[in-house]
């Protein structure tokens, strides 16, 4: 490994992070699936029983997504302030499904459970970018093949996007920040364990309370997002963690 890779930081951020934007979480009180069956519209399953209402569920969440008043906050920026200045390389994986973080200035990311303003074709697994509300009646333009549209997201059972690269990069850093998550879903909430199990890296969570996995990092620092996370990227540039 060179000195390089020792000075990778990988951020895993969730949907507390985009909470302050006023997005919704998904397990707080007030979350997400306090109003919706997860079983009805987050998975393969449900898509397959009730398309109109899986339909309905991600439209109402891009229209939100696109309304003028979300916009990245604080804590964004500041992830975004770390990839620019930071000499080594910051590798951000978002859960998120919106594009919060690249507005707020992050290029090298990936969006392991999918992108909301994307859809992709089941038969012929094109993505492209879709803004609209989509519907069982949108016919393919790649295929030409009509009701095979669907969001282009991950849904439970099915395989998180670019597991490789990611492990890889879990394997390879100094630093592995959580950020907003509750730890509750894998293979994301395993993340620190195999940091901890390929190295000695820090590890550390920044969110709101003790998530699931609290007890897997050696530091922890609660509080919102906005507040948190700017000031430990101040700390993390002025010298380190
Ligand atoms: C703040 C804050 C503020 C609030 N500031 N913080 C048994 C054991 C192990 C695994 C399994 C099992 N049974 C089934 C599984 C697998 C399953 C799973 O994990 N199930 C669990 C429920 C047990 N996982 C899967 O199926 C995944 N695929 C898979 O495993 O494939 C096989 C595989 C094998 C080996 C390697 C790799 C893969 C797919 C999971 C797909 C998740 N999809 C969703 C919905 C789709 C996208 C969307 O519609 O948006 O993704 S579910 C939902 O949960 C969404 C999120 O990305 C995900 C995580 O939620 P997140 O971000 O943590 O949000 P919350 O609400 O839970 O937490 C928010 C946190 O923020 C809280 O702690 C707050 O306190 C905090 N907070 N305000 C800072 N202002």
């Amino acid at each position: 490994m060179n000195e390089n890779d020792r000075r990778k930081i990988v951020i895993l951020t969730g949907a507390g992070i985009s909470k302050e934007s006023g997005l919704d979480t998904f397990r707080d009180t007030d979350g997400i699936w306090s109003k919706h069956s997860l079983e009805d519209v987050a998975t393969p399953q449900g898509f397959a029983r009730n398309p109109v209402l899986v339909h309905q569920f991600y439209n109402d969440r891009r229209r939100s997504l696109i309304d003028n008043s979300v916009l990245p906050n604080a804590a964004h920026a500041a992830l975004a302030r770390l990839e620019a200045e930071w000499p080594g390389e910051v590798f951000l994986v978002t859960q998120n499904i919106d594009d919060l973080h690249e507005r707020a200035g992050s290029h090298n990311l990936l969006h392991m459970h999918g992108e909301l303003l994307k859809i992709r074709c089941s038969a012929c697994r094109t993505v492209s970018a879709w803004a609209e509300d989509l519907s069982t009646d949108h016919v393919c333009a790649n295929c030409g093949t009509g009701g095979k549209l669907r969001p282009h997201v991950v849904w439970f059972g099915e395989m998180p996007l670019d597991m490789e690269r990611i492990y890889q990069a879990l394997s390879e850093c100094a630093l592995f920040m959580s950020v907003g998550t509750s730890g509750n879903v894998y293979p994301a909430a395993g993340f620190v364990q195999q940091v901890r199990a390929s190295g000695d890296a820090h590890t550390v969570e920044l969110n709101l309370e003790p998530s699931m996995k609290a007890s897997a990092f050696a530091q922890h620092v609660y509080g919102p997002a906005t507040e948190v996370v700017p000031a430990y990227v101040e700390q993390i540039l002025a010298g380190g963690w």
